[in-house]
């Protein structure tokens, strides 16, 4: 199995460190091959173009099949090792996370293109006003004692949470109790091969 992707992408990220809990409860020590890419350059382009019409990154592929898309690679790697379906709430939840990251992800873009994110301009404003809210209901769901087992939905916020601190995308002193999850899953002795391995900072 060949999971294509980034190693700076948080979607990536949450995949390989699914994968690693999946190779943990399998007793082998990895499932899957990284294929690293650098999806802005010219080679990377031509793998994106023959690969993956959505042009983004991760997909995986499995012998004959190719998947596109974190939360549908998620759901074929969940069947293939018989692991339980995410509950409405959890998928919800996936829902939240994603629709922040997909903001911060525009925001970010819209940063590496030279322009100003801050501007008042409808779009700008809809990412900005969307993770506002999100980070800051995220924030209450960790104070209210949620996300404190290292399942799917906290993987994908822990990706989230490490890859815009790292960019600097959003004011994370703001929250302190998600920068302290944050911090807890980086220090989880168990985890942390695995974390480091991921870590988009390499
Ligand atoms: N819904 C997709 C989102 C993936 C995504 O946005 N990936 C980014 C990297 S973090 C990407 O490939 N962006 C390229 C682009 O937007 O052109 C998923 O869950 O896999």
């Amino acid at each position: 199995m060949k999971l294509y992707g980034s190693t700076t992408s948080p979607y990536v990220r949450r995949i390989r460190l699914y994968l690693a809990m999946l190779a943990d409860k399998n007793k082998t020590d990895s499932l899957y091959q990284f294929v690293n890419m650098d999806i802005f350059s010219e080679a990377g382009r031509a793998q994106l173009l023959a690969d993956n019409p959505t042009l983004k990154v991760p997909y995986l592929v499995d012998a004959e099949q190719n998947i596109f898309d974190s939360r549908v690679i998620f759901r074929y790697l969940n069947k293939k090792h018989s692991q339980p379906e995410l509950s409405w709430r959890e998928e919800n939840l996936l829902t939240v996370i994603d629709a922040v990251n997909d903001s911060l992800v525009s925001l970010f873009l819209i940063k590496r293109s030279g322009l100003d994110n801050t501007q008042d301009y409808l779009f700008f404003n809809l990412q900005n006003e969307r993770a506002a809210t999100i980070i800051s209901q995220l924030n209450t769901e960790v104070l209210n004692g949620n996300f404190e087992v290292w399942d799917y939905p906290t993987i994908c916020l822990f990706c989230l949470l490490d890859w815009a601190s790292l960019r600097e995308l959003f004011p994370f002193d703001e929250f302190p109790a998600l920068t302290k999850l944050m911090q807890k899953y980086k220090e989880q002795e168990n985890l942390s091969s695995a974390v480091k391995e991921t870590d988009p900072r390499n």
